[in-house]
């Protein structure tokens, strides 16, 4: 989001019945309407000292407007019609919150979308330092924010290290694979993570309402040939897929999917799209997992149309040209957000040992750890 710290000046402040305008001295100029200047009031009466509004916003008056409005001793306090209740107002804070379209664009986050060329310049950082120093740790988390995955090295090989990774920013995800899973080749497989197979570029656990956010691979053994990582970004492919082919696109949005996991203690189902919408019609949010997608439920005119967009997304997530390729050597982590960046593997013999420990956790508290480390 952006604020300025720095406070721009008012030159003019104009009442126009429900709407105050403002012309800062930069010469932009700012239009706030009464409504929402009223359901903004700092002032205690309106909000409690921890921020949270006491004032109940659908009980402001329809058609509410100023009795006046004026600039006082670097504030705007405005005295509302009819109750004569006083409001006074941080021009710095107006100024960031300006409701005009650009300022409104400028303050939606915007993801770093990537390709294959990433490669050269990996968002990575080294675990003592991350550990020991908030300000590492906070550009580490910036890049999983923006990036959506990072890598950590030197983190020590032993046995539980994913979690003391996760408890840096927040919270391990606890699922039917425990508090941390073993990815290794076993005898009787529950899951094709659990073999040598190679595994197509995929989001974990779409079975899952609500899926797990963020997923974290750290590498224990890797003497095998075999078993390198691919990272794509689902938010990239989705948005060329998205110029280059909007009718699949457009059907991978709007097609209902069920996918399902079970064993013998669990039976997980869940229904999703594959590119998932925002309120904004932004994509949001990738699920993508061959392994555990059910028989299609559609009706038989949507069969061909559905595999042919799938085909189509498939291929272009297989793409080289958009593939992130990592060899994980012991004491390398990898953190990812799951519902944006895809990650697979190539297949490896059982000769040598190869050996990840992963676990999940959860996006928000991420993000609630980067913004208190960013407070100045
Ligand atoms: N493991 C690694 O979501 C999936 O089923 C992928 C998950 C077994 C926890 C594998
Ligand atoms: C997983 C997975 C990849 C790997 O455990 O979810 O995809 O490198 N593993 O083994
Ligand atoms: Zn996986």
């Amino acid at each position: 989001m952006i604020t300025h710290a720095t406070g721009i000046p008012i030159s003019n402040l104009a009442q126009d019945g429900a709407l105050i305008q403002i012309e800062w001295q930069d010469g932009h100029r700012s239009t706030f309407h009464s409504l929402w200047l009223r359901d903004n009031c700092p002032m205690p009466t309106s909000r409690h000292p921890n921020g949270q509004r006491i004032l109940e916003s659908a009980r402001i008056p329809a058609g509410i407007q100023p009795q006046s409005a004026a600039l006082r001793d670097g504030q705007i306090e405005i005295i509302w019609a009819p109750d004569g209740h006083l409001s006074r107002y941080d021009p710095v804070w107006l100024r960031a919150h300006c409701p005009c379209d650009e300022h409104r664009e400028s303050r939606r986050r915007h993801p770093i979308l990537w390709s294959a060329d990433l490669t050269g310049a990996l968002p990575e950082a080294s675990y003592p330092r991350v550990a020991g120093r908030p300000a590492t740790l906070r550009r580490w988390l910036a890049h999983i924010r923006d990036y959506g995955f990072a890598i950590l090295h030197d983190v020590p090989v032993q046995s539980g290290m994913v979690t003391k990774v996760v408890e840096l920013f927040g919270y391990v995800r606890e699922t039917n694979y425990g508090r941390l899973f073993d990815v290794r080749a076993v005898a009787d497989p529950t899951n094709l993570a659990y073999t040598g197979l190679a595994l197509s570029n995929h989001t974990d656990n779409p079975y899952r309402d609500p899926v797990p956010t963020l997923q974290l691979l750290h590498c224990l053994a890797s003497s095998v040939s075999g078993g390198e990582n691919t990272l794509v970004d689902g938010f990239q492919v989705a948005a060329y897929l998205r110029q280059h082919h909007p009718e699949p696109f457009d059907r991978l949005t709007r097609t209902p999917l069920q996918f399902q996991y079970a064993d013998m203690e669990t039976e997980l189902a869940a229904e999703t799209p594959m590119i998932r919408l925002d309120s904004r019609g932004q994509v949001s949010g990738i699920r993508v997992n061959n392994r555990s997608l059910q028989p299609l439920d559609l009706p038989l005119a949507e069969i061909e149309p559905f595999y042919d967009a799938y085909r189509t997304f498939a291929g272009l997530l297989a793409d080289p040209r958009f593939q992130v390729r990592i060899r994980l050597e012991p004491g390398d982590l990898i953190c990812f957000d799951n519902e944006r960046v895809l990650h697979g593997r190539t297949g490896y013999e059982s000769s040598g040992i190869r050996h990840l420990q992963g676990c999940y956790a959860d996006r928000d508290g991420l993000l609630s750890r980067l913004a208190v480390l960013s407070r100045s």
